[in-house]
């Protein structure tokens, strides 16, 4: 795929990464600090946080899928078992990173480093050549921005006011786990993920059946159009859209695919799972890359068709991008 908008002079030297559309790759060293801690209790009173009791049990996970990726590891089916847990209704918006980061001071991989991926299209076109550093040859798309952060999600001069419901993005593995410590929760494995954006439905596509769009309905927040060119937001969203924006499935969870991919506990491996344990699997006790499910608003079928509840692909712990965030679980 070429320059995404021909008008835009792209230079490219940063390191061309492996699925790229996805996931571009940030950094190397790591730089984590723990939050300060709080009471489990007072930071649920501050977040309100909103948790979905699951049973467990087993499930089947994975899939076979034709049109998948059998570079991702996606298959084969497999029976999984899982003890019971919580996970959160919602991914993490921005109003409660907030108070995440008021109470604790708390700064993001972003932050440290000075900058975050920004998908062209948010880059206001005037201010293009003096906010974008640099582009991921790969996928001119991913653009460097000096200054992006889950408070200016397209960098200098943007906000995250009018978008208090939106997911938090700019936000890498390692910010997300130190919210996690903060609140008391952790995040899922792939495996409670996937059990959860599944619904309780078995082997469908989506989290509300193998139709893209029942009825001509939109239920996720993905790309339409020709990505990564023209993006019409036939679903009324060219960008994240307030987590609750479409309907749940049928454990009321919302937004389990499209709008943001959401961080994993697990780190990622394409054949793990084909010999590793199948009861409350957690992954690889090793790895480069963390495990991200459920795809983003720039997804689309022509170019990444992960919006599927078996989808999956990574990134490094301490990679941040505006179409990533994350959301919480909790030992029943
Ligand atoms: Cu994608």
């Amino acid at each position: 795929m070429g320059n995404p908008d021909p008008t835009i002079t792209l230079s490219a030297t940063t390191e061309p990464q492996k699925k790229s559309c996805c996931a571009p790759q940030a950094r190397s060293e790591p730089i984590i600090t723990a939050p300060p801690a709080q009471s489990e209790s007072s930071a649920r009173i501050a977040l309100e946080l909103d948790m979905v009791a699951l049973p467990g049990g087993m499930f089947l996970m994975g899939t076979d899928y034709e049109f998948g990726f059998p570079d991702d590891g996606e298959g084969p089916v497999r029976e999984v078992q899982l003890s019971p847990f919580l996970i959160d209704r919602h991914t993490v918006t921005n109003s409660q990173f907030e108070k995440f980061v008021t109470a604790t001071g708390y700064s993001t991989d972003a932050e440290r480093f000075g900058w975050s991926f920004v998908f062209w299209a948010q880059v206001p076109r005037e201010r293009f050549q003096q906010l974008v550093a640099d582009t991921v040859a790969a996928a001119p798309w991913w653009c460097k921005v000096p200054g992006a952060t889950w408070r200016q999600p397209a960098g200098p001069g943007s906000s995250i006011q009018k978008r208090e419901r939106h997911p938090v993005v700019h936000v890498s593995w390692n910010d997300a786990q130190a919210y996690c410590s903060w609140t008391g929760q952790r995040l899922p494995t792939e495996a409670e993920w996937e059990y959860a954006a599944r619904g309780g439905l078995v082997q469908k596509l989506y989290p509300w059946g193998d139709k893209l769009r029942p009825d001509g309905e939109h239920r996720c927040n993905i790309w339409q159009g020709e990505f990564p060119n023209v993006n019409t937001a036939e679903d009324g969203y060219a960008e994240t859209c307030p987590t609750d924006a479409f309907s749940s499935n049928s454990y009321g969870l919302y937004s389990m695919t499209g709008n943001t991919w959401e961080w994993c506990a697990d780190w990622f491996s394409k054949d793990f799972h084909l010999t590793g344990p199948r009861i409350n699997p957690h992954g690889p006790e090793h790895g480069e890359a963390k495990v991200m499910k459920g795809g983003s608003f720039l997804c689309h079928k022509s170019y990444c068709n992960r919006y599927r509840v078996a989808g999956r692909t990574q990134n490094t712990p301490d990679s941040s991008t505006s179409h990533t965030g994350f959301r919480c679980a909790k030992n029943a």
